[in-house]
C-alpha cells in the first residue's frame, strides 16, 4: 500500500469569458473524499463571478455525494489504497500567513503499477499411509486482480526408490490432490503468474507416517495414555497381556526373587 499525502487540487482557470476544470471526476483517485477549492481569481468584468464559481463547484462535488468540500485548514493526510494500473494525480499546496494566498504546489502523478499475485499453498499436512498410500488434497489460495496462471511442483521427497512417484491430479489447478506412498517429507511448491509478473512462490511441506499413532507421536506435545504399555495410542488387551506377563515381578533390590529388567 502506498500512503499519500493526498490534497486534491481543484484549479479553475479562469480566461476571458471561459473557464475549465482540471480534474474530472473520473480521474480523481477512488479514495479521495475530502476536496478543497482554491479561491478563484475573476480576471472578467463580471463582478463577483469567481464566488459564484467555487460555490457551484463546491456543489457539484456536494451533490456528487462522494465528496466532502472542506476548508485549506481542514485537509489532513490520509491513507490512500492504490488500485493496480490506474494513474493518480495530486499535489500539496502551501499556506503561508495569508490564507487567500497559496503557494501552488505541482501536481505529481504516477501509475500504481501491476501487483504480482499473492499465493498461499495452504497449511502443512501430517498425515499417514493407508494401504500402502495416502490422497493429500491441496487447498490453496491466490490473491490478483488479474488472471493467473498456476503450477504445482514437488520440491523435495523422501529418497525411496521402492516407492511409486507422487502424482499431482492437476497441478495447474488451485485446489487438486497429490497421491503420496512414501513415508516422510514431502515439499510442494505453488507458483502463480499474472501475465507480466510472477508472485512469490509458497511451499507446502507434507509428513508422512506409518499410521495415526506415529502421526501423532510425532507432536512435541503428545503423552502416552496411562496404561498404554507398548505405546500403540491405545488402551486395551495387548497392553493387559503385557502387563499380566509382568504381574508381581519385581526388579528392586529388596525382591523376594528378583527379575532382572
Ligand atoms: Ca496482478
Ligand atoms: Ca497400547
Amino acid at each position: 500500500m502506498k500512503q499519500l499525502a493526498a490534497l486534491a487540487l481543484v484549479a479553475v482557470l479562469l480566461s476571458g469569458c471561459g473557464y475549465a476544470l482540471v480534474g474530472r471526476t473520473s480521474t480523481l483517485p477512488e479514495d479521495i473524499r475530502k476536496i478543497y477549492v482554491e479561491a478563484l481569481k475573476n480576471t472578467t468584468r463580471r463582478s463577483q463571478l469567481e464566488q459564484i464559481l467555487a460555490r457551484a463547484i463546491a456543489d457539484e462535488f456536494v451533490t456528487r455525494r462522494r465528496f466532502e468540500v472542506v476548508s485549506n485548514r481542514s485537509v489532513t493526510s490520509v491513507a490512500v489504497q492504490t488500485v493496480p494500473k490506474t494513474q493518480y494525480y495530486w499535489a500539496v499546496d502551501t499556506y503561508i500567513g495569508d490564507p487567500n494566498d497559496p503557494i501552488f504546489g505541482p501536481i505529481f502523478s504516477f501509475l500504481a503499477g501491476n501487483v504480482p499475485p499473492v499465493v498461499d499453498a495452504g497449511d502443512d499436512v501430517l498425515t499417514w499411509l493407508d494401504n500402502g498410500s495416502v490422497e493429500v488434497g491441496l487447498s490453496a489460495t491466490v490473491e490478483d486482480s488479474d488472471p493467473t496462471t498456476l503450477l504445482w511442483t514437488v520440491v523435495s521427497q523422501p529418497n525411496d526408490p521402492t516407492s511409486p512417484q507422487a502424482f499431482i491430479a492437476d497441478p495447474t489447478a488451485l485446489n487438486t490432490t497429490i497421491t503420496l506412498s512414501a513415508l516422510g517429507e514431502y515439499v510442494l511448491k505453488l507458483e502463480a503468474h499474472d501475465g507480466e509478473n510472477p508472485g512469490q512462490p509458497d511451499t507446502l511441506t507434507i509428513n508422512i507416517f506409518s499410521d495415526h499413532c506415529e502421526a501423532a507421536k510425532s507432536s512435541s506435545d503428545w503423552t502416552a495414555l496411562p496404561g498404554d504399555i507398548n505405546l500403540d495410542c491405545v488402551v486395551n488387551q495387548a497392553d493387559m497381556d503385557l502387563l499380566l506377563e509382568q504381574w508381581l515381578n519385581c526388579n528392586g533390590l529388596d525382591c523376594p526373587e528378583p527379575v532382572a529388567p
